[in-house]
């Protein structure tokens, strides 16, 4: 298959995140997607740098004033004081409920608050860079489908699910399923069907296409009553306006099996049918691997394959766009076994 990998990815290095009010070693790290291109490699796949600048799709995404936000943010870190260069900004305060979010303050901390809907997605000298690249990835792996290509696979880091169209969230800062979604509404295709994989409910790619019917979203995700981001993703979000009826969200509890997941899968699979989607984006998180430090599914490396077979079945142009997944040593065999199951 067809995988773009993100020359920049290295580039997005924060050191730590706040776990229970202590800094811990972040779990999303570039060791990720260096364990995915190995695997990739080893398995014969070939390798490609991005050859598509996203920007057209970005802005259809994401706001302008968060995507300039986002493109000088170390930049503003910096000026605040020369020494910041070797700490890491966190949000400490929220425009919630009544506070205002359309007046943009002056104050860095303000504006990163403002920009994110939690403390969990540090930032780093190189995030921008990272992350601009790893949305060219998807949006190479879209443009591969319209020349007619079966499947690409885009090894997008750092991830991008939970982030909107003008916040960041969950490790995530631009959206790059959207981002490949839009290449391929722009490609061609009238109507494109998500399926986020991912442990964590995809709230940022919901959120985006939530009143529009040319874009079926379909999440199978642990419960967001108790698993993260639990302010969105339970199963009576169905859309709104024209986009009624194009969200299905398929909660499960922690610590759902294989077999209880895989039930999930073939009603997502029914409902992309009966949608009649003519491309496929798969958000593709691997952190319902049984061995993930931070999430509660128990699928095998097996399972990884059976989701690749499903998928092929489905016989749609399919975009794979990596997301979560932080059993880091055994993330590129996961990955590859999905593209294994796929291909076979
Ligand atoms: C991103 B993706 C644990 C903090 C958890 C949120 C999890 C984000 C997952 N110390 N932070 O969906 O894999
Ligand atoms: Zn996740």
């Amino acid at each position: 298959m067809l995988c773009f990998v993100n020359p920049e990815q290295a580039q997005h290095a924060p050191r730590f995140e706040i776990f229970r009010g202590e800094r811990v070693p972040c779990h999303e790290g570039p060791p990720r997607a260096a364990f995915v291109e190995q695997a990739l490699r080893e398995q014969g796949h070939v390798l490609r740098a991005p050859d598509v600048d996203s920007t057209p799709w970005l802005t259809q995404v994401h706001a302008p004033r968060y995507l300039d936000f986002l493109r000088g943010a170390w930049h503003d870190w910096l000026a605040l004081d020369a020494a910041n260069a070797d700490r890491q900004p966190f949000p400490s305060v929220w425009p919630v409920r009544t506070l205002r979010s359309d007046v943009e303050p002056h104050n860095f901390i303000a504006r990163l608050g403002l920009y994110s809907m939690d403390n969990g997605s540090p930032l780093s000298a190189g995030t921008w860079a990272a992350a601009k690249a790893a949305a060219d990835c998807a949006a190479s792996a879209a443009r591969a489908l319209g020349g007619g290509a079966r499947a690409a696979f885009s090894a997008s880091r750092p991830p991008g699910h939970h982030a909107g169209c003008d916040f960041m969230g969950g490790y995530c800062f631009i959206n790059h399923a959207a981002v490949a979604t839009q290449a391929l509404r722009g490609g061609g295709a009238a109507r494109v069907a998500v399926l986020d994989v991912d442990y964590h409910h995809g709230n940022g790619t919901q959120s985006i296409f939530y009143d529009r019917a040319d874009v079926l979203f379909c999440s199978i995700h642990g419960d967001p009553r108790t698993e993260y981001p639990f302010y969105l993703g339970h199963a009576d979000e169905t859309g709104v306006g024209e986009g009624a009826g194009h969200n299905l969200n398929l909660p499960l509890p922690a610590g759902s099996s294989a077999g209880t997941w895989f039930d999930a899968l073939h009603t997502a699979c029914a409902r992309i049918e009966r949608y009649g989607a003519e491309a496929l984006v798969v958000s593709l998180g691997l952190d319902t691997f049984v061995g993930d430090p931070i999430s509660q599914f128990q699928l095998l490396t097996a399972d990884f394959v059976r989701l690749g077979e499903r998928l092929k079945r489905l016989g749609r142009p399919t975009a794979f766009v990596l997301e979560g997944g932080y059993a880091a040593a055994e993330l590129g065999r996961n990955a590859a076994s999905v593209l294994q199951g796929f291909e076979a």
